[in-house]
């Protein structure tokens, strides 16, 4: 009724003002990522971006901002949370201190191949969505790396080998694993892989074929064993407000390209393990499988690390256990 008489005193006006409401409907979301544009996460999260946009008619349009260029990688789940960004992507490890639930695949030999890191993301995945919850975020997917080797200057054949080194750390897991190993841990996130090897802040690393490619590390170390230790994840958080404000339809389509995002990652990382691991072969780096006694020492330290945080996760940790059987 307001309208209607506002419309009869200035009808022009009003006519042009619902113009621009209807214009301004269209919601821009900008999304910081922390990797580059090489590796599979990043790729898959552009094709995510695309299927909303179709999907929503171009109402939502999502601009990836990848390789930490609008947040460094450890302020993007602050950023989510506090509605600075409404969606962003980021290692599901890196909350490990906050809540352990968030390093269960982080530990090593507890999911060392696909199939069984895919059991354990299904015994988690409710975990993780209550934990995010509580700080007002929702899951909208999650995505494995390739299993995880170490990158190291001269060859390794046992734990002991491994003591003493300079290892970069990724996540608390990781931290507790060099220590573990008795070697140094120092905390270095992607982006500065080559500066720190550079400078000698690290000698070694255990990572991903597709960060070792990413970082170019046969500039910095000749080997890469291949142990397939864990596998890890990156996931998508959306503000929980920022989401509700879409409309239902908007939300659906969101989450039906989550779904698809999720699959399709997968499957991704799949073939990212080989075209990768390839590619270090490829540029001169000794591609090799790790000998049975640095497999038992390794295992050795899984199944310490696998102990404290079965006690740290509790119930929860017990019911993802419980979960992949
Ligand atoms: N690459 C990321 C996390 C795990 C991986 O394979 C990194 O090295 O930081």
């Amino acid at each position: 009724m307001k309208y209607l008489k506002i419309a009869s005193i200035a009808g022009l006006t009003l006519v042009s003002s619902l113009c621009l409401t209807s214009v301004n409907a269209a919601t821009k979301w900008d999304m910081p990522t922390p990797y580059g544009d090489g590796v599979h996460h990043t790729k898959n999260v552009r094709f995510f971006a695309e299927d909303v946009k179709r999907a929503t008619d171009n109402e939502l349009n999502i601009v990836v901002h990848s390789g930490a260029s609008l947040y460094k990688h450890p302020e993007i789940h602050r950023a989510v949370r506090s509605g600075q960004v409404s969606i962003g992507e980021m290692f599901m490890g890196l909350l490990g201190n906050g809540n352990p639930i968030f390093k269960a695949d982080n530990i090593p030999f507890l999911a060392s191949d696909f199939d069984t890191a895919h059991k354990l993301w299904e015994a988690s995945r409710s975990h993780i969505e209550k934990a995010l919850k509580k700080d007002g975020l929702k899951l909208l997917f999650a995505v494995p790396w390739p299993p995880q080797g170490f990158y190291t200057k001269t060859a390794i054949n046992s734990g002991a080998d491994i003591k003493g080194m300079k290892l970069r750390a990724y996540s608390p897991a990781t931290s507790r694993l060099a220590v573990l190993l008795g070697a140094s841990p120092t905390t270095v996130q992607t982006p500065e892989i080559p500066q720190a090897f550079s400078t000698g802040l690290i000698d070694a690393m255990v990572t991903s074929p597709s960060t070792g490619v990413s970082s170019q590390s046969w500039d910095y170390v000749s080997n890469y064993t291949d142990t397939q230790a864990w596998i890890p994840k990156n996931m998508v958080i959306v503000n929980a407000r920022a989401f509700k404000r879409l409309s239902k339809e908007n939300q659906k389509a969101v989450m039906d390209a989550a779904a698809k995002a999720e699959s399709r990652g997968w499957d991704l990382a799949m073939s990212e393990t080989k075209s990768k691991t390839k590619m270090l072969a490829d540029k001169g780096m000794n591609v090799s499988k790790p000998s049975a006694q640095l497999k038992a020492d390794l295992q050795a330290v899984g199944a310490t690390m696998s102990q404290e945080w079965a006690k740290e996760a509790g119930s929860a940790g017990q019911d993802i256990l419980n979960g992949m059987k």
